[in-house]
């Protein structure tokens, strides 16, 4: 070192200048809570802007898709992005699985999922994720009582893990609430 020190000063604002927000102060030797730190992350995941679908529409066969295809419509009507998948919760649960699980990193914000008889989609995914699920119980070649099998399955779900559910093939109904919960 040579010389004098120079004096240090705060810096004052100065007449035009306004001091700004604070920053919130914390102990400089208190550690962010890991979970404080990761719901942050996931709050910022969910505000960047990206073109990845939004919403996701799953059912349980390809003979589900004449009904659920008024899903994707309703949604492409409405500006909002979807991606269309076929997995069954009792043919392929670990694939229903692994998807529900990597639905909300992946940026999707609501999962429609359709299927008939005994239909376990909507429940199992929403076992997995917490994004919300929005069952669409649909008639199927071997229903019974109109469809009424697969929407007990989907509405009778136990507490602490709800599935909305719309009506019988009503995949239009889903989309639509699908809409309303982004606020899109
Ligand atoms: N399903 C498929 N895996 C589990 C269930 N519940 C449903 C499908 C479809 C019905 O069984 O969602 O509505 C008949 O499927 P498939 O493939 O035989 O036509």
């Amino acid at each position: 070192m040579t010389g004098e020190e120079p004096e240090l000063v705060p810096a004052e604002p100065g007449p035009q200048e306004s001091p700004g927000p604070r920053p919130p102060t914390r102990d400089p030797g208190q550690q962010q809570p890991a979970s404080q730190a990761m719901s942050e992350t996931a709050a910022d995941i969910e505000d960047i802007e990206t073109d990845a679908p939004r919403v996701a529409i799953l059912m349980g066969s390809k003979s589900d898709l004449p009904a659920m295809e008024k899903a994707e419509a309703e949604l492409k009507a409405r500006g909002i992005s979807s991606e269309t998948r076929v997995m069954s919760a009792h043919r392929e649960p670990d694939t229903v699985a692994d998807y529900a699980k990597n639905a909300k990193l992946r940026g999707l914000r609501v999962i429609i999922a359709g299927a008939g008889l005994s239909a376990a989609l909507p429940g199992v995914v929403a076992a997995h994720t917490e994004l919300p699920v929005i069952g669409v119980p649909l008639t199927s070649r071997t229903s019974v009582g109109g469809g009424l099998d697969a929407l007990l399955s989907i509405s009778q779900m136990p507490p602490g893990v709800p599935v909305a559910c719309v009506g019988v093939d009503n995949a239009r109904n889903a989309a639509v609430l699908a809409a309303r919960i982004l606020d899109a």
